[in-house]
């Protein structure tokens, strides 16, 4: 008993995590949560509810809406345009790869979606917060 207690003391615990984030929770310009922290090798998992919308890494400042298409950054993203129109709901997986901050946001509309606020960061810092971020969009 003792012996056991010891070697499961000594297992190592790496387990990747996933982080699952609604996009377009009841019809709204929404990533929920608006911001994740995360480790190397842990998973976003977006589940896209409703209408048609991208998650699409952007610039934190400046040019914010919208973002690309491909995404921006070393280890950006972009999910691409993704309808929950039908009778499907997309989702789209992204396997974090660093701890540096990552902005996202929605490309529809010519960035009307990004200026409404339907922004995201994963792994925001205290210098540059998920609400700075925010509003830079919603002012570009
Ligand atoms: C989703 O939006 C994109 C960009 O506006 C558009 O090209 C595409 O046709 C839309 N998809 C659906 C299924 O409406
Ligand atoms: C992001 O910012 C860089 C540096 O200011 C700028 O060159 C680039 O055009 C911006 N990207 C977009 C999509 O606006
Ligand atoms: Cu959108």
């Amino acid at each position: 008993m003792l012996l056991k207690a010891i070697l499961l003391t000594l297992i190592p615990v790496i387990v990747a995590v996933d982080h699952p984030v609604t996009v377009g929770l009841n019809g709204g310009l929404t990533f929920t949560p608006d911001a994740v922290l995360a480790d190397i090798g842990d998973t976003l998992t977006f589940a896209f509810v409703s209408k048609n919308h991208s998650v699409t890494t952007t610039n934190f400042s400046g040019a914010v809406c919208p973002p690309p298409a491909g995404g921006i950054g070393v280890n950006g993203w972009d999910s691409g345009f993704l309808s929950a129109l039908g009778t499907v709901m997309p989702q789209f997986v992204y396997t974090v790869v660093d701890t540096e901050p990552h902005f996202a946001s929605c490309m529809q509309a010519a960035g009307a979606h990004c200026r409404a606020g339907m922004n995201f960061a994963l792994n925001p810092t205290a210098a540059m917060t998920f609400a700075q971020f925010n509003a830079n969009a919603m002012a570009s």
